[in-house]
């Protein structure tokens, strides 16, 4: 067996990473998923990570070391024509990507938080944040000519959208899409297809 193309750097989590290692599962490419927790991470030598972030997708084929998660995953699916079929449909895929970027940013701060300012923050998720954004989606959903956001077939936004909406309901302990049918059955979806589902069942068990 030939040695994986591509390597994916990140904590031994789902978090940010996720997406592209469902979308290298997906497209039913081998990749070596490099995992490490908080104390190997402060011993590494961090001058293979771009900012000294991760994760870093380490493309063998031409060399490149890619940072921040949203250019990594576009990078991947650019590569897999998993990016929809105009500039149009790309922008799209793009657009979804930064709604979830813009409610990842709403709950980072209950990594630090008390638990008063905990209960803050997440009813402010779920009052203001969720609506603004799922209606959209939801709607778009119902909408939509096929089974996913973007044109008749699976684009990146799909995946996306399937992941960070899992990642709000096990991170928050909240049913995120109690009030969005359309979204859950579509996150469903995703999560079945031949590819993502295998490696659902068979990636190493981490709590989000
Ligand atoms: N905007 C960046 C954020 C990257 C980021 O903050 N990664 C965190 C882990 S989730 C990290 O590398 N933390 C280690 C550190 O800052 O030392 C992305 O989307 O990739």
């Amino acid at each position: 067996m030939s040695a994986p193309k591509y390597k994916l750097s990140y904590f031994d989590g789902m978090w940010i990473a996720e997406p592209a290692r469902y979308l290298l599962s997906y497209v039913k490419e081998d990749f070596e998923d490099v995992r490490f927790n908080q104390e190997q991470w402060d011993a590494m030598d961090k001058k293979d990570f771009p900012y000294g972030k991760v994760p870093v997708l380490e493309d063998t084929e031409n060399g490149l070391k890619l940072g921040q998660s949203l250019a990594i995953v576009r990078y991947l699916a650019k590569k897999f024509k998993l990016v929809g079929e105009t500039d149009a449909e790309a922008a799209k895929c793009d657009e979804y990507a930064d709604v979830f970027k813009d409610l990842l940013q709403e709950i980072y701060p209950l990594w630090s938080a008390d638990e008063e300012k905990k209960v803050e923050i997440k009813a402010a998720f779920m009052e203001k944040a969720v609506p603004r954004y799922f209606s959209v989606i939801e709607s778009d959903l119902k909408n939509s000519k096929g089974d996913y956001l973007i044109g008749k077939s699976l684009t990146w936004a799909d995946i996306i959208s399937a992941h960070f909406t899992e990642l709000f309901q096990i991170f928050l302990t909240i049913d995120v899409l109690a009030n969005y049918p359309t979204m859950k059955a579509h996150q469903q979806r995703v999560f079945k297809l031949d590819g993502i589902r295998e490696w659902r069942a068979k990636r190493p068990a981490t709590p989000y």
